[in-house]
């Protein structure tokens, strides 16, 4: 996958894009990621990427041309989701990323200010995308997070292919508890029926922990008709107890 980001602060990638799974991604050449200043691409002489709004009004919108310039330099941008990073963009979600993911280019464009001149909406981007329903200085923090849980989904990114399978939100239920060593802490001792060997007994504690803390903290992402026989059961048990 080819990632290419617009942006007027390419510094504040440095520390995602250099640590961790991100870094290992770039190194493993799973993913080229590509920063890309859109000032660069302004013509006028004191590099402005930005006006006045016409009819007047608070802030400043982003001028259409310099991100024009900047897309246009891509090579096969045509081919690309361009993707605008906004408070009144599509909520994201996994949904979201498991089908960004199998896309071959990605361009995102972090925005500042006031917003974008409607034009760079209008006919430059594919798709515009909120990471929830708070205020953010910018596009980039959102741009990060919609790059990292997409690039973490590529063949070959995590260590253990097994786990994006079991992530909460890819099954529709929120993750069961886990424990490690020491089988005791302060007192507090690890469920026994873990320590047992019982797989089959084992998967059947996890997925009811997993029903149990969905129901109690996020209720909407159960979907009853979706349920076979068993977990139906399961649910009315739970919500017996
Ligand atoms: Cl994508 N941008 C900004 N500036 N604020 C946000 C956001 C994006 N998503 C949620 N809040």
């Amino acid at each position: 996958m080819k990632i290419d980001i617009l942006t007027l602060f390419p510094e504040m990638f440095q520390g995602v894009l250099g640590s961790s799974i991100l870094k290992r991604a770039q190194e493993k050449e799973v993913v080229k990621i590509n920063l890309i200043n859109f000032r660069d691409f302004s013509t006028s002489k004191h590099k402005t990427v930005d006006d006045y709004p016409y009819g007047g009004g608070n802030g400043m919108v982003l001028k259409p041309e310099p991100i024009f310039a900047a897309v246009e330099s891509i090579t096969d941008h045509e081919k690309a989701r361009i993707i605008m990073l906004t408070p009144q963009g599509k909520t994201f979600n996994q949904r979201i990323a498991e089908e960004l993911k199998e896309e071959k280019h990605l361009i995102f464009l972090c925005g500042h200010y006031e917003g974008f001149d409607e034009r760079i909406r209008e006919h430059l981007v594919t798709d515009e995308l909120s990471i929830g329903d708070y205020v953010l200085t910018g596009g980039e923090l959102a741009t990060m997070v919609v790059m990292d849980s997409v690039v973490r989904l590529l063949p070959g990114v995590l260590g253990n292919e097994g786990s994006v399978e079991t992530d909460s939100f890819s099954t529709g239920l929120l993750e069961y508890p886990q424990y490690t060593r020491p089988e005791v802490f302060r007192e507090w001792k690890v469920p026994e029926i873990l320590l047992s060997g019982h797989h089959q007994k084992i998967e059947e504690w996890r997925r009811k922990e997993s029903f149990k803390r969905t129901l109690e903290r996020r209720p909407d992402l159960i979907d009853i008709n979706k349920l076979d026989e068993k977990d139906r059961a399961l649910i009315k048990e739970l919500k017996r107890d």
